[in-house]
C-alpha cells in the first residue's frame, strides 16, 4: 500500500482551515504536530453544533436536550472503545488528556497497591507526564524509580529492561512512541516480558494513537492513555483505558457529583464504572469533538496515514542529513514521523525562530523530556513532526528553510 495520492492529499488538506493561511506573508508549513494537530472542519462543526443547539449537562436531566446530549456522549465512549478495540465501553474513562490520565492512575492505582519501598519501572525517554507522577509516587513510598536506559540510537536497552523487571516493580509505565526522538518502542514484547513477571503495564499512547492502529486487547496492556488534541480532536479531553479488573478495584481519585451512588452526611457509596472516575460536569463538547476526530481518522484510513507520514519522514531525513553540521538526535530502527536535530554552533531556538519567519512551525527546546536531552548532551533540539496532511513539497520547503537558517547563523 502507498501513502495518499496527490488528489487524496489535496482533499484531505482542504478539510483543515488552519492550513490555508499565511504567516509573515509565507504559506504556513505546520510541522508541530507532536505538540498538537490542526483540526478538521468536521471536528470544529461538531463542537459548534453542540454549543449552538445541543448544549446541556448530561447524566442528570429528564428533559430532551439532556437525554440527547447524554446519549451522544455515551455513544462516543462506545466509539472510543471500538477505535482502540477495548472489550467494553466501561473500560474507557474520559479525562482532560494524557497527563490527567496518568495522574489518575498514579493516584488511584498507587493507593490500591503501593506499600513502603515499592518501585515503578519507566524508560529513559519518557515525557515528564509519564515520569514525574511515578517519581513522586516512589518518593512518597520510599521506593526507587527504576529506569531502563537508552543507547546512543535512542532505543531502550532490552537486556537492562529485563533485568529491572526482576526487581519486581509494582508497575511498568512506558511510552509507545517518544515525542522527542520518534523511537517506537517494542511495546508488545515489553508488555509480555512484564506480564511474565506478573507486573501490569501502562502505555503512554499520546504519540501513537493518531499514527497507527491500536488494539489494547491484542497488546494486552493494562492501561493505555492518550489525548484528543494530538489526534485531530479538541484540547481538554483525553482517555484512560484500563482493564476492568483493575478499574473495579481502584478507588476513586476525585470526589463530587456523578461519581457517587448514595450520599449521607457521613457516608458515601460510589457509582459503577466508568462514572466512578468522572467526577463533576465533564467536557461534553470535547468528547463529542473527540468522536468526530475518530470519524475523521477512520474515514481517512489510519494505515494510510501511517505510511504517508513514513514516506515524508524518510524523505525529509535524507535531505536534512546532507546539510553540513546537522546532527540528528535519535536514530532508532523503528521510528515514527518525528525528526529531532541540532546544528553545530547554533542554539535550537535560534533555528526555530528563523524557521518561523519563513512560515515553518517547528518546536524547539527539551520537549518536556529533559532526561532525553541530558542523555544526548544537548540543551534542546529542533523538532519537526509530521501529520496526515503534510506533503513532500512541505518537506522540501522545510529543508530549504533549515539550510537558509544554517547559512545565516553559521
Ligand atoms: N507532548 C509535545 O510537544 P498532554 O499535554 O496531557 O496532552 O500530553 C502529555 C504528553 C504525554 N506523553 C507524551 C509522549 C507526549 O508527547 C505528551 C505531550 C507534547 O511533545 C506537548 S509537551
Amino acid at each position: 500500500m502507498n501513502g495518499f495520492t496527490a488528489s487524496e492529499l489535496n482533499e484531505l488538506r482542504n478539510q483543515f482551515p488552519a492550513l490555508h493561511q499565511s504567516i509573515y506573508g509565507k504559506p504556513l508549513i505546520y510541522l508541530d504536530n507532536a505538540a498538537t494537530t490542526q483540526k478538521p472542519q468536521l471536528v470544529i462543526d461538531r463542537i459548534t453544533k453542540y454549543y449552538t443547539f445541543e448544549n446541556c449537562n448530561i447524566h442528570r436531566g429528564v428533559h430532551y436536550l439532556s437525554q440527547e446530549a447524554t446519549a451522544a456522549y455515551e455513544d462516543v465512549r462506545a466509539k472510543v472503545a471500538g477505535f482502540i478495540h477495548a472489550a467494553k465501553s466501561e473500560e474507557v474513562i474520559f479525562t482532560r488528556g494524557t497527563t490527567e490520565s496518568i495522574n489518575l492512575i498514579a493516584s488511584s492505582f498507587g493507593k490500591l497497591l503501593f506499600e513502603t519501598g515499592d518501585s515503578v519501572l519507566i524508560t529513559g525517554m519518557e515525557h515528564h507526564s509519564n515520569l514525574v507522577p511515578w517519581q513522586q509516587l516512589c518518593k512518597n513510598h520510599n521506593g526507587e524509580l527504576l529506569v531502563a536506559e537508552l543507547d546512543e540510537r535512542g532505543e531502550v536497552s532490552m537486556e537492562q529492561y529485563g533485568k529491572l523487571l526482576e526487581q519486581k516493580p509494582k508497575l511498568v509505565a512506558i511510552t509507545h512512541i517518544s515525542n522527542a526522538l520518534g523511537t517506537v518502542n517494542p511495546i508488545k514484547e515489553m508488555i509480555a516480558m512484564a506480564h511474565a513477571n506478573d507486573i501490569p503495564v501502562l502505555i503512554d499512547g499520546a504519540q501513537s494513537v493518531a499514527h497507527m492502529r491500536i488494539d489494547v486487547q491484542e497488546l494486552d496492556c493494562d492501561f493505555f492513555v492518550f489525548s484528543g488534541h494530538k489526534m485531530y480532536g479538541p484540547m481538554g479531553v483525553g482517555v484512560l483505558y484500563g482493564k476492568q479488573k483493575w478499574l473495579e478495584q481502584m478507588p476513586p481519585w476525585q470526589f463530587g457529583g456523578e461519581m457517587v451512588d448514595q450520599v449521607s452526611l457521613h457516608e458515601t457509596t460510589f457509582n459503577q464504572l466508568p462514572f466512578k472516575f468522572e467526577a463533576g460536569t465533564p467536557n461534553v463538547a470535547g468528547v463529542l469533538g473527540l468522536g468526530a476526530a475518530i470519524d475523521f481518522l477512520q474515514q481517512t484510513d489510519l494505515e494510510k496515514i501511517g505510511l504517508h507520514e513514513m514516506i515524508i519522514l524518510n524523505y525529509a531525513l535524507e535531505k536534512l542529513k546532507s546539510i553540513p553540521g546537522i546532527r540528528i538526535i535519535g536514530n532508532a530502527a523503528e521510528r515514527a514521523g518525528v525528526i529531532s536535530f541540532v546544528v553545530e554552533g547554533t542554539h535550537p531556538s535560534d533555528i526555530g525562530t528563523l524557521l518561523d519567519k519563513m512560515g515553518v512551525a517547528v518546536r524547539t527546546g527539551h520537549h518536556c523530556a529533559q532526561p532525553v536531552m541530558t542523555h544526548f548532551n544537548v540543551p534542546g533540539t529542533v523538532r519537526a513532526s509530521f501529520a496526515a496532511y503534510n506533503s513532500l513539497a512541505e518537506a522540501d520547503i522545510f529543508v530549504e528553510a533549515v539550510q537558509k537558517a544554517v547559512n545565516m547563523l553559521c
